[in-house]
């Protein structure tokens, strides 16, 4: 039996894109995803959890739920159609009405100013390859800093990894291009300077509430410890995900080791990394601004060395055994090993959300506190009887609750867990069937049902011991 701090924050993530459906109403803008999942995919994100007019039974939901904190992302097309220019005022007035409901219900809001959606006209120009859209991110966030004044916790983005993961390595995100490292990286740091950017003006302002960022940190580990190249495609596997972002988030720059990582890469690949002395400047004045770090984690990966071609073919059905993941001058992700997988062959691993969480504690130790803002179980549930029997989620999440425990008793300052998802929402690249929520969506009806996890949670949130 462990217990969690009396104070500790019980919470549910969402995002934009993922819940609120109403993509072409209330003003918004196009985002490059709309166009995206029609080419590509076999759904859109209509309706998704008509999030933009159910928020008052999700709420209402998490109030009875135990569920003290929502993670919301405003969609930037939401306020400014274009990327910049003219506000939607209606937007602006759907994200009041929002947090204002959520205080009512006494769930914090912790609201992330970009979750995946940059708007479709900045998004055709480069995304964050292109630097002009940094300037229009930091006007984005400084607009929302001075007008949604009753926000007291912001993040500035969603996983940057996982953005160049799935824009240039994978190419599952749009534009949809593959095995291109130079973007990858270019992207990961060009976000970086726009994340450092928007902290130091929110700090050099004054405004109040405070800010941080949310990386998804997937633990790797050599397949053979013993065995010197699946030692080192673990570490450039670590670089690609991990230490490239948390450098330049805690350290203001990057190590020697990670760009001797990168030129690795690059030199096998082709391409180059531009890095000027003004951005060093911008990441160096920011590593001691970020009042907390938010740590997504949902699985651990096993790393095997590699001489070949990149070849990485993504499971979005939920084909057990579907998924391939090798890169060229990196290394290649092992499967078959000893460790439970979902069937999307994410791999369960609690100990690598400690083992990941006490490394940051090490090598970045100007971190200050951290929330764990994302973790959950992708599931295909069974809905019967008005409910969902979801007992591997439930053991999922408290395995994870135990490695939490275990991390703060250890030493390290985490003050709240915000589960994926609150409500079920559609998965970017996988569609309606990857459930996450603990309230079940009929997405026909979009009526609630809590699930088995949901009453379980409740108890948690109460007791706070880990049972
Ligand atoms: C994170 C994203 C979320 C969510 C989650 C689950 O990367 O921040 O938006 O989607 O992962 O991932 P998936 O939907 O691919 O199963």
């Amino acid at each position: 039996m462990k217990k969690l701090p009396e104070d500790f924050i019980f919470g549910g993530a969402t995002a934009a894109y993922q819940a609120e459906g109403a993509t072409q109403s209330g003003g918004k803008g196009r985002v490059a995803w709309d166009t995206y999942l029609e080419e590509n995919y076999w759904y859109t994100a209509e309706p998704a959890s008509d999030f933009y007019n159910q928020y008052p039974v999700d709420l209402e939901l998490s109030e009875k739920f135990g569920v003290k904190g929502i993670r919301i992302s405003i969609a930037w097309s939401r306020i400014f159609p274009d990327g910049y220019g003219e506000v939607n005022e209606e937007g602006v007035q759907f994200y009041h009405n929002l947090f204002k409901e959520c205080h009512k219900r006494n769930v914090e809001p912790f609201v992330t100013l970009h979750h995946f959606d940059t708007p479709e006209k900045l998004h055709s120009n480069g995304d964050f390859l292109n630097r002009e859209n940094i300037d229009h991110f930091v006007d984005y966030a400084k607009y929302c800093f001075e007008e949604f004044k009753e926000v007291n916790y912001w993040t500035t983005f969603n996983e940057i990894g996982p953005i160049g993961d799935g824009q240039y390595l994978v190419g599952k995100f749009p534009p949809g291009i593959k095995y291109d490292f130079a973007k990858l990286f270019q992207s990961h740091h060009n976000m970086m300077v726009a994340h450092a950017r928007a902290l130091k003006l929110f700090k050099e302002n004054g405004y109040k509430g405070e800010i941080g960022i949310v990386h998804a940190l997937p633990t790797k580990y050599p397949y053979d410890p013993e065995n010197e190249e699946d030692v080192r495609a673990a570490e450039l596997e670590d670089i690609i995900h991990n230490k490239f972002i948390l450098d330049a988030t805690y350290l203001g720059k990057y190590s020697d080791k990670t760009m001797e990582g990168v030129n690795h890469i690059l030199n096998v690949n082709g391409g180059k990394l531009e890095v000027t002395d003004e951005d060093m400047e911008i990441l160096d004045a920011a590593k001691d601004l970020n009042d907390f770090l938010g740590i997504n984690y949902y699985m651990s990966d096993w790393m095997r060395g590699f001489d070949g071609e990149s070849e990485i073919t993504h499971n979005s059905k939920g084909a057990k055994g579907g998924s391939k993941y090798q890169l060229k001058g990196v290394g290649q992700r092992e499967f078959d090993i000893d460790v439970p997988r979902t069937d999307w062959d994410w791999m369960i691993y609690p100990q690598g959300l400690y083992d990941q969480i006490m490394r940051v504690k090490k090598d970045y130790p100007n971190y200050k506190k951290i929330y764990v803002t994302e973790n959950g179980l992708g599931y295909k549930d069974e809905f019967k009887d008005n409910t969902v029997e979801d007992d591997a989620r439930i053991d999922y999440v408290k395995k994870h609750f135990e490695a939490i425990a275990d991390a703060i008793e250890d030493g390290v300052d985490i003050r709240g867990y915000f589960i994926w998802s609150l409500m079920d929402v559609f998965s970017w690249s996988n569609g309606y069937e990857k459930r996450y929520g603990l309230f079940y969506v009929d997405f026909e009806t979009q009526e609630r049902y809590p699930k088995k996890s949901a009453y379980w949670y409740k108890e948690l949130s109460e007791k706070k011991v880990i049972e």
